[in-house]
């Protein structure tokens, strides 16, 4: 470290170690929005005790510990679920995970786009082109409409204002109660079903934790209104795969579109790929955008730096 007289660093040090995702267009933005922070891009980090902020994504279990000075750990992500597997987490070292707004602006065009895709029965128009079908359809009125959202955080309250401008009937689902005006507000396992008896279109938004693996499954599906729609961009272990099969075969479930996967990239001899009311995106709904989110990382250091209190830091025990 480089204290000056208050113990402020003055050269703090990032390393970048974001496997499988380019290093150059960070270290650029880098080097505009803080021009005195050194990055140090993985594998060339020089003295491990010289690094003060490690960003990280898809590092292996036990990477975080030669640091022994590390004061932040900033995701990549949003989601900081594979972080918090990680058995050797150094455990008094704070997270922060991607809050950049421009992460929640992606995320609420696509659900926008799926939201109107299904109320304008952009389904039924497709597989009529495909029969060669001329027929004209009536789209459902908006407030008709019911779209669910599980998790209002960043990007579901976001996507839940979206919604509510555009007409529809907006409801959301999430850990703590909530009171938003014009969302319907349900919370825990107890009002789930109540929460879910409505959703014309179900999208999950939630993270990846203890409580929520594997909550799309076939009691979930079950207790939507017959033929519901689902747009899935929360973490691949939400979703029971064969049940939401069963569901699309039977017709409890309408249609699917899915962003991600319990296996990425999906395996190539994966079922979803073929099934015709499956739409796939390889986990692109919302990706981190260096211009932007180098700057929010920047101002969570100017923030360390003065003393002040980090933002977007993840509660370890709840697991987001
Ligand atoms: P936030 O932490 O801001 O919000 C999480 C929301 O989920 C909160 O409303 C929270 O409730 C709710 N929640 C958490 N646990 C439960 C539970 N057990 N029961 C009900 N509700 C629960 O997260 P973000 O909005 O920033 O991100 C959400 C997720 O989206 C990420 O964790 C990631 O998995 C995924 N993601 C996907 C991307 C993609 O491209 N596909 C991109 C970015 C993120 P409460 O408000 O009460 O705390
Ligand atoms: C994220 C993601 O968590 O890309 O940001 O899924």
């Amino acid at each position: 470290m480089n204290p000056d007289s208050q113990g402020v660093t003055l050269n703090p040090t990032l390393l970048y170690a974001c496997f499988d995702v380019p290093a150059d267009p960070w270290v650029i933005e880098f080097g505009q929005a803080m021009p005195e922070l050194a990055v140090r891009v993985w594998p060339h980090i020089g003295n491990a005790g010289e690094i003060d902020y490690a960003l990280v994504w898809n590092q292996p279990p036990g990477f975080l510990r030669q640091f022994p000075r590390l004061r932040t750990i900033f995701s990549m992500g949003a989601g900081v679920d594979r972080l918090l597997r990680d058995p050797q987490l150094p455990d008094d070292v704070p997270i922060v995970r991607m809050a950049d707004p421009s992460l929640a602006a992606r995320m609420n065009e696509f659900v926008l786009m799926r939201a109107l895709h299904y109320q304008r029965r952009m389904p039924e128009f497709e597989e009529q082109q495909r029969q060669r079908v001329w027929k004209q359809l009536h789209p459902q009125p908006p407030q008709h409409l019911t779209v669910g959202i599980m998790g209002l955080g960043r990007l579901g309250l976001a996507c839940a204002q979206s919604l509510l401008m555009l007409g529809f009937s907006v409801r959301g689902w999430t850990r703590s109660q909530k009171a938003i005006p014009r969302i319907a507000c349900f919370s825990g396992l107890q009002q789930l079903p109540a929460f879910l008896a409505r959703c014309g279109i179900l999208v999950c938004l939630l993270p990846l934790t203890l409580e929520t693996a594997g909550i799309l499954n076939a009691a979930c599906f079950d207790q939507l209104p017959r033929g519901a729609r689902l747009i899935h961009a929360g973490r691949g272990e939400h979703l029971v795969e064969e049940d939401l099969i069963a569901a699309l075969d039977s017709g409890q479930v309408d249609h699917a579109t899915l962003d991600v996967f319990r296996t990425e990239p999906l395996p190539i001899d994966h079922p979803f790929w073929a099934h015709p009311r499956i739409t796939i995106l390889p986990h692109a709904a919302a990706l981190t955008e260096p211009h932007t989110a180098a700057r929010a990382v920047v101002g969570n250091i100017r923030r360390n730096l003065a003393g002040e209190g980090l933002l977007h830091v993840v509660d370890r025990s709840a697991g987001y």
